[in-house]
């Protein structure tokens, strides 16, 4: 089933016509409505004009997470502020947050890429959606909502948290689609196995998003709840929810390129590289009215898939985000993403585990301590299976990253639970 399926399965040709065009539309509004870009290219001494096609768009000057932050909070608005209808801001660890608005147009966009999402995850209008992305400035509960709606699902907007409310309406409203982080339905899920509740629910389709996850934690949510989970990916400097989403086929995700047009480039360079390499994902958003960003750097990375997927869709897809350029640690000079360490865990643990790397700096040397949750199982087994098995992780670690780090086993429960995005990295280095 698809939800537009003359662009989603458009030929190569005809998307790149479409993407041309709004290109340089894109460009043209821009340039006379956002004085940041007019500097911009002019600097780069380039017009619009000068742009005939996506095969253009190497020659124009990327944007950064700080541009947004230097033109806080509506500087980068291309449109009167009476014609914007919604603002979302991320929160931002450092500095100031990142602001996004939305005209009416961008929000019925925003919810038609996110009703194409939902149909590819099977979504239709005789689900139950539960909707516990947190709703708020962050975009994910409020994507979610609309574009639930769009496809006719009946919509539960009970936002992040509350586990034991999410369980009991889940239950009794016999939803049939969860829609949170990843971290939080293994969480969900952890909760439904302790509560011996599985039966009782009608769940069917996990969509799930906003941080990374592997998919040894997939296999643990989908085999736990017996769901199929489906990644979908977005950031909120884009639209948020729905830049790109699974099929069935779970073999990359499909981009909503006529919406926006991907590049991945060589981080260090800013080389545009070919399909199929890995470096940094770069968007440029051409039909965005209140906002429109060219090239923005997500610092995301992954790499692109081409040709026509097994479900029929033409789209570009992204392999799934290995880490982000930001995130990844350099420790001892190794580089070490958060997502080879879960891997490195769930092959020796038969759960999701619930996990938090604390990196310091002793005398100029880094160490890497990795705290891992103990089951009850297991903390009610003899010391020297514990032993055993912090062995094997952290044999599995060195083997896997090439880098020795010390196990720390701690009590079931002890580390903090996330109801939107995990925390997993304490680096104490940079205090
Ligand atoms: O996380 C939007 C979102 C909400 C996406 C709900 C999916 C579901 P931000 O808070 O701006 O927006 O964070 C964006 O989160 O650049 C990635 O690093 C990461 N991210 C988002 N989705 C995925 C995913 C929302 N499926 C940042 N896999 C992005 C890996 C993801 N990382």
């Amino acid at each position: 089933m698809y939800w537009n399926e003359n662009i989603e399965c458009a030929d190569r040709a005809e998307m790149q016509r479409v993407q041309s065009e709004r290109l340089s539309n894109m460009l043209k509004r821009v340039y006379e409505n956002v004085p940041f870009y007019r500097e911009k290219l002019k600097e780069a001494g380039i017009t619009p004009d000068d742009i005939k096609s996506v095969n253009d768009l190497h020659k124009l000057p990327f944007t950064i997470k700080q541009d947004l932050r230097d033109n806080y909070p509506f500087g980068l608005f291309a449109v009167p502020q009476n014609k914007v209808v919604r603002l979302h801001a991320s929160s931002g660890t450092t500095g100031k947050p990142t602001v996004v608005g939305y005209t009416q147009n961008d929000l019925e966009m925003w919810s038609e890429c996110f009703a194409r999402c939902a149909t590819m995850a099977g979504v239709s209008n005789h689900d139950i959606a539960q909707v516990a992305y947190g709703y708020g400035l962050f975009t994910g509960g409020l994507g979610a909502h609309y574009g639930f709606e769009r496809v006719g699902a009946s919509v539960i907007p009970i936002s992040g948290g509350n586990t034991k409310k999410q369980l009991q309406l889940m239950e009794d409203f016999g939803s049939t689609v969860i829609a949170c982080t990843p971290s939080y339905a293994s969480f969900l899920a952890e909760t439904v196995t302790a509560q011996g509740i599985k039966d009782k629910l009608k769940l069917k389709i996990g969509v799930f998003g906003a941080e990374p996850w592997t998919n040894e934690m997939r296999s643990y949510i989908e085999n736990t709840l017996d769901i199929k989970a489906y990644n979908i990916y977005g950031l909120s400097e884009i639209i948020g929810p729905a830049v790109s989403m699974e099929c069935e086929c779970q073999d990359g995700s499909h981009i909503q390129e006529d919406h926006f047009i991907p590049e991945i480039i060589n981080p260090e360079t800013g080389e545009v590289l070919p399909y199929g390499e890995v470096g940094e994902l770069v968007f440029t958003t051409v039909t965005k009215e209140a906002m429109p960003l060219i090239r923005y750097r997500t610092r995301d990375l992954t790499k692109l898939i081409v040709g026509k997927c097994k479900c029929g869709r033409t789209t570009v897809r992204m392999a799934p985000v290995m880490g982000r350029s930001d995130d990844m640690l350099i420790i001892r000079g190794v580089n070490v993403f958060p997502s080879q360490i879960e891997s490195a865990l769930m092959e020796v643990y038969e759960k999701s585990p619930n996990y938090q790397l604390i990196v310091n700096r002793n005398n100029n040397l880094d160490t890497l301590e990795v705290k891992v949750e103990l089951t009850d199982e297991h903390w009610n087994s003899e010391v020297k299976e514990i032993e055993m098995l912090k062995k094997r992780i952290s044999d599995n670690i060195t083997s896997l990253i090439g880098l020795h780090a010390s196990i720390k086993m701690v009590e079931p429960n002890s580390l903090p639970r996330s109801e939107g995005k995990a925390q997993r990295v304490i680096d104490n280095r940079n205090i």
